[in-house]
């Protein structure tokens, strides 16, 4: 296993269109290995791909207390039940250090694979459901930061930046 370093906005490689996964090999599952390890550590709920620079389909979660429920979806494919919308406080390990309200359709359904390369469908609550369409935005090269207003996304930009700069 191996911890992946987390690219942060306004790195252009999280708007990558992540690839559809063709088969769910070694490869695949030692990624997912990857991701939950660097999830953990990070400590995180979830991980998209694109977010350690691999672009495929593949997301990682975990919302229990324990830390012992994790969660796979490759190839996830969302529908939207109704019009329902939830708005939560969102936070992103791309985003260091900021969060703000997000609001979404609360009632989806779930189709993806399993780390087995096998189709499972599920309709999530709460947080799985916010938690969820965050990680696939991230697949679609979308940050929760593209919900708010230009100028909230710009100051979030500019902090980021000269933090970065400090660290080089
Ligand atoms: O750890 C995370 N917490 C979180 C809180 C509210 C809404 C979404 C999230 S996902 C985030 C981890 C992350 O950045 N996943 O892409
Ligand atoms: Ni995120």
């Amino acid at each position: 296993m191996a911890l992946l370093s987390i690219l942060e906005f306004p790195d252009s490689r999280l708007r990558t269109i992540a690839k559809a996964v063709t088969k769910v090999d070694n490869r695949i599952r030692r990624l997912i290995d990857d991701m939950f390890e660097t999830m953990y550590e990070a400590p995180g709920i979830g991980l998209a791909a694109t977010q350690v620079n691999e672009h495929v389909r593949v997301i990682v979660i975990d919302i229990s207390e324990e830390k012992d429920t994790p969660l796979v979806f490759i190839n996830p494919e969302i529908e939207v039940l109704d019009k329902e919308l939830h708005e939560y406080e969102e936070g992103c390990l791309s985003v260091p250090g900021y969060s703000e309200e997000v609001t979404r359709p609360i009632h989806v359904r779930v189709k993806a694979l399993n780390r087995e390369g096998e189709a499972f469908v599920m309709e999530p609550e709460d947080l799985l459901t916010v938690c969820i369409q965050h990680e696939i935005d991230h697949l679609n090269g979308k940050l929760f930061v593209d919900y708010l207003s230009s100028i909230k996304r710009q100051r979030i930009r500019k902090k980021l930046e000269k933090e970065h700069k400090a660290k080089a």
